[in-house]
C-alpha cells in the first residue's frame, strides 16, 4: 500500500514539475509576445500597445469574469438538474409549465447583465473609431496583393510586397517580412485611412488592436497611437484572392529623431508625382 501510494505521491510530483514547466513555458511565450508577432502555443492576445488595445484588455478582462461566472452558474444548474430530478429521486414530476416570475428573471438578468457589457464595449467602438485632432495620416490603399502607403502630407507614397521565401535574411519573418514597412513615430496619433484598389481587404494589426476593411467606393477609417516603439506584424484577414497570405503589413515604430531621419530618405526615395514637382519649381 505505502508502495503504491510513494508512486501515486512521485507521479503527481512529476506532473507537478511537468504543469511548472509547461507554465514557464507559456510565460516565455507570452513575454515573446512582446515582439507582436504570433507565437508557437500562443495563448491570449498579442501585447497591446495602443490606448484602444488596452482598453480592449479591460474589456476582455471584465467578459472572462463574467463569462465564467455564468458558466459555472449554469453547469451548476445542470449537476443540480441531473441528480435532484433524476427519475429515481423524482418519481412523480411536476406538471408546471409556467412561473411568471422566474421567466421575468431568466428574461431580465440577461439583459441587465448585457447592459452592464454595453457601458464598457460602446463606449470603446466610439473610442477606437474615429481619430480626434491626428498628429498625422497616413492613406493605405489595398491592391491585389499589396498595400500601398500614402502619407499626404510628406507628399511621399510606396508600396510595400511581401519578401518571397528565397530572399528572406536572418532576422526576417517569413511570410511576414516587407520589403517597406508602414513608419509611424512613437507617440503620433496616426490617423488610418482605408481604402481598396480592387476587391476588399482587410489592414489588421493585432498588437496596435485595428482592423478596417477596404471596401470598394468608401474610404474608413481609424487610429492608434504606439506607445512602446517595436515592429508590429499584422496581415490583411479578409479573403481576396489566391495571394491573401501574400500582403503582410508590418509596423515599424521608431523614436521621434529617428522618424525624422527616414523622412528625409524617404521623401528622395518615395516622392509623390516627382516630376510634377519639379515641372512646379521650373514655373516658379
Ligand atoms: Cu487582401
Amino acid at each position: 500500500m505505502e508502495r503504491i501510494l510513494k508512486r501515486v505521491t512521485d507521479a503527481t510530483m512529476r506532473g507537478g514539475a511537468a504543469m511548472l514547466a509547461a507554465v514557464a513555458i507559456l510565460a516565455v511565450a507570452a513575454f515573446d509576445a512582446s515582439a507582436a508577432q504570433p507565437q508557437p502555443w500562443q495563448l491570449g492576445m498579442q501585447e497591446h500597445v495602443t490606448p484602444v488595445g488596452h482598453k480592449i484588455d479591460q474589456l476582455h478582462d471584465i467578459l472572462l469574469v463574467i463569462i465564467t461566472l455564468i458558466s459555472l452558474f449554469v453547469l451548476a444548474l445542470l449537476v443540480y438538474v441531473c441528480i435532484r430530478f433524476k427519475r429515481s429521486n423524482n418519481p412523480t414530476p411536476s406538471k408546471t409549465t409556467h412561473h411568471t416570475w422566474l421567466e421575468v428573471a431568466w428574461t431580465g438578468i440577461p439583459a441587465l447583465i448585457l447592459v452592464f457589457i454595453g457601458l464598457y464595449s460602446f463606449p470603446l467602438l466610439y473610442f477606437g473609431d474615429k481619430a480626434i485632432d491626428p498628429d498625422m495620416t497616413v492613406k493605405v490603399e489595398s491592391h491585389q496583393w499589396y498595400w500601398n502607403y500614402t502619407y499626404p502630407d510628406e507628399e511621399i507614397t510606396f508600396d510595400s510586397y511581401l519578401i518571397p521565401d528565397e530572399d528572406i535574411k536572418d532576422g526576417q519573418t517569413r511570410l511576414l517580412d516587407v520589403d517597406n514597412r508602414l513608419v509611424v513615430p512613437v507617440g503620433a496619433k496616426v490617423q488610418i485611412l482605408v481604402n481598396t484598389y480592387d476587391v476588399m481587404h482587410s489592414f489588421f494589426v493585432p498588437a496596435l488592436a485595428v482592423q478596417v476593411y477596404g471596401t470598394p467606393g468608401r474610404i474608413n477609417e481609424t487610429w492608434f497611437q504606439v506607445d512602446k516603439p517595436g515592429v508590429y506584424y499584422g496581415q490583411c484577414n479578409q479573403i481576396c484572392g489566391i495571394d491573401h497570405s501574400r500582403m503582410p503589413i508590418v509596423v515599424h515604430a521608431m523614436e521621434q529623431a529617428e522618424y525624422d531621419a527616414w523622412l528625409v530618405t524617404a521623401k528622395e526615395q518615395f516622392a509623390m508625382n516627382p516630376g510634377a514637382t519639379k515641372v512646379a519649381s521650373v514655373a516658379d
